[in-house]
């Protein structure tokens, strides 16, 4: 009987901790970021950092915003208006698939005003809802499921007559596998911090608020439906705003390198007018990080050691297994289990 009990924990261990997951990778126009895994910083990135895989629970959750204690990210990357802006989800060890296939994908932006994204606080943000995509024309798969069982990436062109300073994209899976129950719904919120430039000068309506735009009571996110051949889904947030992305799309998985820059690159903030120079914008450092090199000469002096963070690399190395939990700690549990149960 005793030597059963690992054996039934372990099970346990595997069905119960299963793998959530992040966004382990951004692109503007194909120039891809790499993503801290959740409480495990590795390197600079324009995508903030949150605490856990989990998912934020309740629509009215402070941390709905941008993810679960999501941190202010050291790089603001360069965007204009009609870039193509895509997302890589992982699994929560980093390796596998996004675990989850039922459920929206939306994608909102708002404007960090004349405060640098690095130091924005989006208590109050005004949000704009650019995208939203729910099933595929059969009328019951999901998008999502193309991320869980293919990998897929997703992106949208993001609107194109925005004007130019520096946004917030916060692009979100809400998971449905749970939404027969009020409050069972799933939200995976990610905040990326990018600087338009151009000539746009839209001005985006409607705006709304995160918490506020969500309730639980929405049909879009309590649906007792969910499950049922067919149904139609109304997705939260109010409708798409006038400044629109388009084509937003699957695409092939994203499993080239992605390396951390050892520098904090924050790109300037745009001259409003035709003025022409660029006087020194913001942030800890003007170089445009168009390519994220780990020893660019660039690179400001109190920059943190160049990091080997290569995306499908590093990690993939002595496990496949779906490792619970993001930090090292209980992974080096997990692995002590593993040893148990050799034994
Ligand atoms: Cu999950």
């Amino acid at each position: 009987m005793k030597a059963f009990t690992p054996l039934i924990s372990f099970f346990l261990l595997i069905s119960l901790v299963h793998a959530h997951g992040y966004v382990k990778a951004i692109a503007i126009d194909g120039q891809w970021y790499a993503g801290n895994q959740p409480n495990n910083y590795e390197g600079p990135s324009p995508i903030r950092l949150i605490a856990d895989i989990g998912p934020v629970k309740g629509a009215t959750n402070p941390d709905i915003v941008c993810g679960l204690s999501a941190q202010k990210a050291a790089m603001v990357v360069p965007a204009n208006s009609g870039s193509v802006f895509a997302v890589q989800w992982s699994g929560g060890d980093g390796v596998s698939n996004w675990p989850h296939d039922i459920g929206p994908l939306m994608t909102y932006m708002a404007s960090c005003g004349s405060t640098p994204c690095n130091e924005f606080d989006p208590t109050g943000a005004k949000w704009f809802k650019i995208d939203q995509l729910g099933k595929e024309s059969d009328g019951n798969t999901w998008f999502q499921a193309d991320i869980m069982n293919n990998g897929d990436s997703f992106d949208v062109t993001l609107p194109q007559n925005l004007a130019p300073g520096g946004y917030l994209i916060r692009h979100e899976i809400i998971a449905l596998h749970l939404a027969t129950e009020m409050g069972g719904a799933e939200f995976y919120p990610m905040c990326t911090q990018v600087m338009v430039q151009g000539n746009g000068n839209g001005n985006p309506n409607p705006t709304i608020a995160f918490p506020g735009a969500y309730s639980d009571s929405d049909p879009g996110i309590y649906d007792p439906d969910v499950f049922n051949n067919g149904s139609s889904y109304t997705f939260p947030g109010g409708p798409i705003a006038n400044l629109a992305g388009t084509d937003a799309s699957m695409a092939a998985p994203y499993t080239g390198p992605t390396i951390f820059p050892s520098g904090t690159s924050v790109a300037p903030i745009p001259e409003p007018t035709s003025t022409g120079a660029h006087t020194g914008a913001s942030g800890t450092s003007t170089t445009p990080p168009s390519t994220p090199q780990p020893s660019s000469p660039q690179q400001t002096a109190t920059s943190p050691a160049p990091s080997t963070g290569v995306i499908g690399g590093s990690r993939s190395v002595t496990c496949r297994l779906n490792l619970p939990g993001s930090n090292s700690n209980q992974r080096r549990h997990f692995r002590r289990f593993l040893r148990l149960l050799s034994r």
